[in-house]
């Protein structure tokens, strides 16, 4: 508690808000336990060489599925962007394109895949693929990817949808937004395009990205067998998932044969999503509209029986469950400590919040105001 730096009044509105999440990420993510949030590449210089290998630790996980084949460090990593966006997001996605190839991507051409629920236009496919000289591909999505279960009742969809309006929850009447979440807890990973990759970068349209990163961020996660990245972390609206974790306690209840694979709870990121031991969910999550992380992990039989036992409740239409708590809650559940790497050196903004890392040697590399950093209060 005595490393709290509290940041002005001035911002009290986000602070307050913060105040909550950072309290349990204060917690319940011990610093020295948890290698994300010691991000090396903060205590050295990131120009040099990525952080150590953590490879060789002991873990009491069993994975079920196959590892990936053994690889030197240097072996291309294969990897993507993944974006899911509308034809009128253009403009949007340009900016989003140009700063990653400018930070980033200029120096490292990994592929672009953009996905749409509609066919992208010739003038979005020419107008994103001449942004980049790394290879671009453009898929459509099918019904089962987007769309409505056989085993959904539509006027029950629709009379919550209205009833959630009520309570003035974000994006309450909207069904795309539903499919939407739906699309990105369960099938993104699955899309054909992406089954040549084993790791994506997901990038939205109209978010910025502020610093120079001079290292392969993929080849970071495989050599140091870190399975998700994240840079910001977030409060969920309760209204969205009344009985999401009702249903995570369930699927625990009902494939104890399923959950046997997962690291005990010492070892997992169980307490940051729940505060009393699971009888409720504190409703942390990492943001996905950024997330660097490994396919594998959702492709599992682990997840794919998690989200089915999800999805076969009807919570993402009849709720909105969004992808952020599905993924965070699962991989809490799924993945060790060690497993996740907090992105402190990739300077960030979605909507409001801004993630900028704030140790000086940033300020050559970044162009984002460190006052503005939504993580100040952890660090
Ligand atoms: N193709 C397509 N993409 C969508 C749709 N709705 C949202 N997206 C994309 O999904 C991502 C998240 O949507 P966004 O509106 O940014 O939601 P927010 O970040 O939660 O406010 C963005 O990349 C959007 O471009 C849709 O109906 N069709
Ligand atoms: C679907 O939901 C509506 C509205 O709640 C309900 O009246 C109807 O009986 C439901 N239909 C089925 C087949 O369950
Ligand atoms: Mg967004």
């Amino acid at each position: 508690m005595n490393n709290w730096r509290v940041a002005g009044k001035q911002r009290l509105l986000i602070v307050v808000a913060l105040g909550l999440l950072t309290i349990s990420l204060l917690f319940f993510l011990p610093v020295n336990n948890i290698s994300s949030l010691n991000n090396p590449s903060s205590q050295h210089d990131v120009d040099v060489s990525p952080p150590p290998s953590t490879a060789g630790k002991e873990s009491t996980y069993e994975p079920v599925d196959a590892p990936l084949a053994s690889f030197e460090d240097d072996d291309p990593v294969r990897a993507c962007f993944v974006i899911l966006v509308r034809n009128r997001e253009l403009d949007g996605i340009s900016s989003t394109i140009r700063q990653i190839e400018a930070r980033f991507n200029k120096k490292f051409q990994y592929p672009y895949i953009f996905l749409n629920d509609d066919e992208f236009t010739q003038d979005f496919k020419d107008t994103t693929s001449s942004l980049t000289t790394a290879d671009t591909r453009y898929g459509k999505l099918d019904d089962q990817m987007w769309g409505y279960p056989s085993f959904i009742n539509q006027s029950l969809a629709a009379h919550n949808r209205e009833e959630m309006a009520k309570l003035n929850i974000p994006y309450a009447e909207s069904e795309s937004y539903r499919h939407m979440c739906r699309f990105q807890s369960g099938f993104f990973f699955r899309h054909p395009l992406l089954d040549e990759f084993d790791y994506y970068w997901r990038l939205e349209p109209d978010v910025d990205y502020y610093c120079d990163l001079n290292y392969d961020v993929f080849k970071f996660m495989r050599n140091n067998n870190k399975k998700y990245g994240f840079n910001i972390a977030f409060r969920e609206f309760g209204g969205t998932v009344p009985s999401l974790w009702q249903t995570v306690l369930d699927f625990q209840r009902d494939r104890p044969e399923v959950v046997q694979h997962w690291p005990v709870r010492e070892d997992s990121l169980w307490r940051f999503v729940t505060d009393n031991d699971g009888e409720s969910y504190n409703l942390c999550h990492f943001w996905t509209n950024f997330e660097i992380a490994s396919l594998e992990v959702w492709r599992s039989n682990d997840y794919l029986k998690f989200f089915n036992y999800l999805d076969q409740t009807g919570g993402f239409f009849y709720e909105r469950w969004g992808d952020a708590p599905v993924h965070s809650i699962a991989a809490s559940m799924m993945l060790r400590k060690d497993e996740f790497h907090f992105f402190n050196d990739i300077g960030y903004r979605h909507t409001a919040y801004t993630h900028c890392p704030v140790e000086p040697e940033f300020r050559s590399k970044c162009s984002c105001d460190p006052e503005k950093n939504f993580g100040k209060m952890i660090i």
